[in-house]
């Protein structure tokens, strides 16, 4: 580097900023979550956070990823690049003290803005430190300047390699091996989510990504351009793309209310189900919070007011429910918080007091003049509200008997569930199998002490197109809601569970492993996301794998679960192999669905988690909805293996 350090204080100081990297590499769950799939993709995420920063200070528009053939990934922006001269205190380059030293962060005056960071805000040398290698390239005041890291740790000075009138950084970087032991490979969907919706959330900036690893026919590399020159109001189009607006346009706003950025849009749908995603900083907060809040009470304020104006309310006979306002709703809730306080049990919750009100003024402005402006919309929105609380009123007496029956334990249990004779939930499971007869299989199959079997008839009510007193008095999602012993419903949140009753910690779908079966597997997961979400994200929900087929010879027998496998093994048995294709669970007996799918030595159980709640709600209304075309698209292009993570 040009600037005259000696060698001797460089190593000096690089001892120093180890500390803090060998911390990561010890403890890297600490810093990015998990060292699994989503703790490699974070690596992306936290690198591109800070080139978003760069955007969001005014200095930056153009961002690309690319996945390299050997799965390492190149990120380039058009920022300032960054700083490569001394650092006084460190002694050595900025552009080191960024990459080496934990918690530099990275912006060193304090004044600017910093509002992204990632999910935990570690910046870009915790990337460095769980790297095998990384390379970084600053385009800075005229010229290039490189440095080069393993493991964190740099290989040299940086040094000044050349000339170029652009600005910005480039940062290379390969997960190491000994840090992701579960999986090196990047998925190109899980990155295109997330750049998508930072192109949404950040409108203005332009991201490219690119996988080097798919060509097309043309021999063209896989890639997607994510811009959106409207931000949010785009973005809740791209959400409710295969659901039916009920209003003209999307409603939304943007601008600072007590110094908190804030930016809302909504529109309300024919649908029956809410949907509401919150961001802080561009992280997604499940759990909601005080910006929540604040929507909520802006929009029940400001419609009650209304609604009370207009007389059309004069002849209900009973209160207006807050859950009444949000049937058929989709918004999207966007704060940029200075300090923000993150709480809940997987740090989704916004704590920070002040951003309530500030979301709630701004709400209230946005739908007064919405309203003002567009009476026709505004009556079609009151009269939704007013069916709902009808509605309401007659899901309320189906869901006291749910409640009654649940509550009642002992002798309320459905007749139709084989329970399991350990009491411990955290030991339990259940299986909820689609039909009497492979209920049956399962029942004598199953090891009691633990495994309790609910068969579920035929199929389930797509609770996507039902309102909710149609959902609770289903007597087969009823039997779900008794058998797990979860109750439900506020009078403020019909949906709101209580999972203090749960009897199972293990709820395991098990359904054929054919069109049908994943139609019933998408139901029933369709069900427990709009109605028992919580299940899901407290990560008590599975699918169960059966084989599709059973390769004998003689004594011998194997099953496989795809037709690579069957083939290998027709070719390791040779002449006179013979081969069954499981139809249905049906077809199996007890013991074959033991040895398969139920015993916890040898069964492929497969979480559901959610990835990405935006997305997961737009493939839900879209897998069941009533617009064909697109889910014949998804179908298709997820036929092999319909991963809809969520
Ligand atoms: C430290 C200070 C400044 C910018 C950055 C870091 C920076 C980091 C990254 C990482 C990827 N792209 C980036 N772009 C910028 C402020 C620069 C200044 O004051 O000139």
């Amino acid at each position: 580097m040009s600037d005259s350090t000696n060698q001797n204080q460089y190593s000096a100081d690089s001892i120093q900023a180890l500390e803090g990297m060998e911390h990561v590499r010890m403890r890297p769950s600490m810093y990015i979550g998990d060292v699994g799939v989503r703790g490699l993709h974070h690596l992306v995420y936290e690198v591109v956070d800070n080139s978003i920063d760069e955007a969001l200070a005014g200095y930056c528009d153009q961002i690309r990823v690319t996945i390299n053939e050997d799965n390492s990934i190149t990120t380039e922006d058009n920022g300032r690049g960054i700083p490569v001269g001394l650092h006084k205190k460190e002694g050595v380059s900025a552009l080191e003290v960024v990459m080496t030293k934990i918690g530099a962060g990275g912006k060193f005056d304090k004044d600017s803005y910093k509002v992204s960071g990632g999910l935990h805000g570690v910046g870009v040398s915790c990337v460095n430190a769980l790297s095998s290698s990384l390379q970084a390239t600053v385009y800075r005041e005229g010229k290039i300047w490189e440095q080069q890291y393993e493991r964190g740790k740099a290989l040299a000075p940086v040094a000044e390699t050349g000339t170029s009138d652009r600005n910005g950084t480039t940062v290379t970087f390969k997960p190491d091996p000994e840090i992701f032991k579960q999986t090196l490979e990047y998925s190109y969907d899980t990155l295109a989510q997330r750049m998508r919706e930072l192109a949404y959330l950040n409108k203005g900036i332009t991201i490219v990504l690119t996988d080097k690893r798919t060509q097309d026919d043309k021999g063209e590399d896989l890639s997607e351009t994510f811009h959106s020159k409207e931000g949010l109001s785009e973005f809740i189009r791209f959400l409710d793309q295969t659901r039916e607006p009920i209003i003209g346009h999307v409603i939304s706003m943007e601008g600072d209310k007590n110094g908190i950025p804030v930016e809302v849009a909504m529109i309300y749908n024919t649908s029956f189900s809410e949907n509401l995603h919150s961001y802080v900083n561009n992280i997604n907060t499940h759990e909601g919070g005080t910006h929540l809040s604040g929507f909520r009470r802006g929009l029940t304020t400001t419609l009650k007011k209304y609604a009370d104006n207009s007389g059309l309310l004069d002849k209900l006979k009973f209160e207006i429910a807050g859950d009444d306002f949000r049937e058929g709703l989709t918004a999207i809730v966007s704060v940029k918080v200075a300090e923000p306080q993150f709480e809940g049990q997987t740090k989704t919750k916004l704590g920070n007091r002040e951003v309530t009100s500030a979301v709630s003024q701004a709400v209230s402005e946005m739908l007064e003049n919405y309203l003002e402006e567009n009476p026709n919309d505004a009556k079609t929105i009151v009269q939704k509200v007013i069916l709902a609380a009808q509605a309401r009123h007659a899901a309320r007496k189906a869901r006291e008997m749910v409640q009654r029956k649940t509550v009642m334990s002992g002798g309320g249990l459905p007749g139709k569930l084989s329970d399991c004779s350990e009491q411990d939930p955290a030991r339990c499971e259940v299986f909820l199998v689609e039909g009497d007869s492979a209920g049956g299989t399962a029942k004598q199959g199953r090891d009691r002490n633990f495994q309790a079997i609910l068969p579920l008839r035929g199929k389930i009510l797509n609770v996507e197109k039902a309102m909710q007193h149609k959902v609770f008095e289903n007597e087969e999602i009823r039997n779900i809601y008794t058998a797990l012993g979860v109750t439900i419903g506020t009078e403020e949140d019909s949906k709101a569970l209580n999972l203090e009753k749960l009897r199972y910690h293990k709820i395991v779908i098990m359904c054929d492993a054919d069109v049908d079966g994943s139609h019933i597997a998408t139901l029933i997961l369709t069900f427990l996301f709009r109605y028992m979400r919580e299940l899901i994200e407290s990560g008590y929900v599975y699918i169960a794998t059966p084989p599709l087929y059973l390769v004998k010879k003689g004594a011998k027998k194997s099953y496989a679960w795809n037709d690579d496998q069957r083939d290998r093994l027709i070719q390791e048995y040779g002449q006179g192999s013979n081969v069954q294709r499981y139809k249905g669970l049906g077809e199996m007996n007890a013991e074959q669905l033991w040895d398969t799918t139920m015993n916890p030595e040898d069964r492929t159980l497969r979480q559901v988690t959610i990835e990405n709640g935006g997305e997961a709600d737009r493939i839900f209304s879209m897998l069941m909805g009533d617009e064909v075309p697109p889910r014949r698209e998804f179908i298709e292009k997820n036929a092999v293996y319909a991963n809809i993570d969520a």
